[in-house]
């Protein structure tokens, strides 16, 4: 097993009195403290019975307590369960329950929201700094092969998978975008995307390993980005597509700063007008292709190529290869898979998905692409109908279950629909038993089970779905049936 030393213990000691972190209200926080207050946490932890393998749930937008609590998993050797702020009751019990955590930490201000929620104990940030530290020894090494984060993405099957993260996944993907992207002196990485996310955490623990300040916003906000990058000396900011499209439009003719080199924009499609928009302004757009799995970006477009491969998602990085695998010779389009020491092991308690995705080795990542001459990734068509609205999944499956639920409904059929602001959104094609049924008692029945991004924004009553020769549904044909 190979170990390295624990990376904020180890950061601590190099550069005791850098900033690690920094908010927007000016407070900010040096590497010795992040250390001095997540072992404490540890220690807390630890009175409230959490000890190595305990699996914690953390539910709370970005926030420095939430920052110290996942490190202090880390001191103690347990598994932080990221959930997303945005899921409902419901589906956040079917990861808790999934994912065997016992206890769940939550913001101060989200506890009250957490009534319905199937765990043993419930405490908030405040209540366990509370606790008195108990005299537990705190991990000064960290094993490459342990895991430390769960974080779930929806599944085909309509039910979200668990994404296991080792330190060694976190570790390579860091060293890898390092590689790439280079680590100057001066950096300043701004993290307007959520840490329960891995486009957060991954650049949350960047800022160990590199011994780099990060500018954490509790949540995306366009003016604060906007003001940041003009006066506060950002040079990296993490964005997804609707993100670029705000701070697009605040910019108006106006240019950044040469001080900012890098928008590292993830998690789904960039549509090409808005990257020669970017481009026109000068902006660093740089495209990168990643997801839960890979424990962010796999593929980046390097600067060098930026301009010259518009529309590409760039080379794998350092660390990473990347196959296409053609159906037929004459296809240049395939299934893109990778392998690198950042591509999960597996997802939790879940052979059949293992056994789909990562039987041989490589990751198969169900998105479709090609290699032009140069080798550079061009990603031609999402995975299995996956709908990405504003950087958060949603698989049609998962509506199409929920609301097929109802009694009253016989079948369902969920697309993505293109949308300006969030790139796409969801909408329903409903085959009812009754006529009795209106749009606004599906929402009503829907709302309590699915969070909010994932509601259709469009329902349709039909006949029949249009279905193949083998009676499965054909998605393509139900946006057809609009036009
Ligand atoms: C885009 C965001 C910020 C929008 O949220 P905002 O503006 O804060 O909205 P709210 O004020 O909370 O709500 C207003 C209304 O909008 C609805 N709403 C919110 N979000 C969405 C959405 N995504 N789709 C549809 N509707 C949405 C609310 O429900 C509310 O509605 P009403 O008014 O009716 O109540 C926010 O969505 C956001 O933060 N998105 C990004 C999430 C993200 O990080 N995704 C990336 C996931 N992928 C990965 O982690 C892997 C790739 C990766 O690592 C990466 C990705 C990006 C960049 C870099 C990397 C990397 O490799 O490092
Ligand atoms: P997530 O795990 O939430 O980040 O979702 C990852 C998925 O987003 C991938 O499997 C792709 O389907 C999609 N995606 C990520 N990057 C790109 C890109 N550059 N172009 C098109 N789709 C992308
Ligand atoms: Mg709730
Ligand atoms: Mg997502
Ligand atoms: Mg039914």
């Amino acid at each position: 097993h190979e170990t390295i030393p624990h990376w904020l213990t180890k950061q601590a000691d190099l550069a005791p009195d850098k900033t690690a972190i920094e908010l927007d209200n000016g407070h900010c926080l040096t590497f010795r403290q992040l250390k001095d207050q997540s072992q404490s946490f540890a220690k807390k932890l630890a009175q409230a019975g959490i000890t190595k393998g305990t699996h914690v749930g953390i539910l709370a937008k970005n926030e420095i307590p939430m920052v110290a609590a996942v490190h202090a998993l880390s001191y103690l050797g347990a598994v932080g369960v990221l959930l997303n702020i945005r899921l409902t009751d419901e589906e956040i019990n079917y990861q808790l329950k999934d994912a065997e955590v016992s206890l769940v930490l939550t913001s101060d201000h989200l506890k009250e929201g957490t009534e319905y929620f199937q765990a043993e104990t419930i405490q908030s940030f405040s209540e366990i700094a509370a606790l008195e530290e108990s005299e537990v020894s705190l991990c000064n090494e960290l094993d490459l092969d342990d895991t430390f984060t769960i974080i779930y993405t929806s599944g085909t099957t309509g039910f979200p998978k668990g994404v296991i993260h080792t330190y060694g996944n976190h570790w390579w993907s860091a060293i890898g975008s390092a590689l790439n992207l280079g680590i100057h002196e001066n950096d300043k990485w701004l993290v307007p995307l959520p840490i329960f996310h891995v486009s957060g955490l991954s650049t949350m623990i960047k800022s160990l390993i590199y011994g780099m300040q990060i500018f954490l916003l509790e949540k995306f906000d366009e003016s604060i980005v906007h003001q940041a990058i003009l006066h506060k000396g950002v040079t990296i900011v993490s964005v997804v597509t609707v993100m670029v499209q705000r701070l697009i439009n605040k910019l108006g003719d106006n240019h950044y700063p040469e001080s900012l080199r890098c928008l590292l924009l993830g998690g789904g499609p960039a549509p090409r007008p808005l990257l020669e928009k970017g481009k026109a302004r000068n902006i660093p757009v740089f495209q990168s292709y990643g997801m839960t799995e890979t424990a962010s970006q796999i593929v980046t477009l390097s600067p060098k190529d930026a301009l010259e491969k518009i529309g590409s998602a760039g080379k794998p990085l350092f660390p990473a290869q990347l196959k296409i695998e053609q159906t037929s010779k004459d296809d240049l389009v395939g299934e893109i898979h990778v392998k690198g020491p950042m591509v999960t092991k597996g997802y939790f308690k879940n052979e059949a998905a293992n056994n789909k995705a990562l039987k041989t080795g490589w990751l198969a990542t169900g998105d479709l692409g090609y290699l032009d001459d140069e080798g550079f990734l061009f990603v031609v068509e999402r995975r299995n109908d996956l709908i990405i609205s504003g950087g958060e999944n949603i698989y049609p499956s998962e509506i199409e279950s929920v609301i097929s639920g109802m009694d009253q409904v016989r079948e369902v059929g969920v697309v993505g629909k293109k949308h300006e602001t969030w790139g796409q959104v969801p909408i329903a094609f409903i085959v009812v038993d009754s006529q009795s049924i209106s749009p606004r008692d599906i929402l009503v029945y829907a709302e309590k089970r699915l969070a909010k991004y994932k509601l259709p924004k469009e329902i349709y009553f039909i006949d029949q779905l249009p279905k193949n020769a083998s009676n499965k549904l054909v998605r393509t044909m139900l946006l057809k049936s609009l036009e």
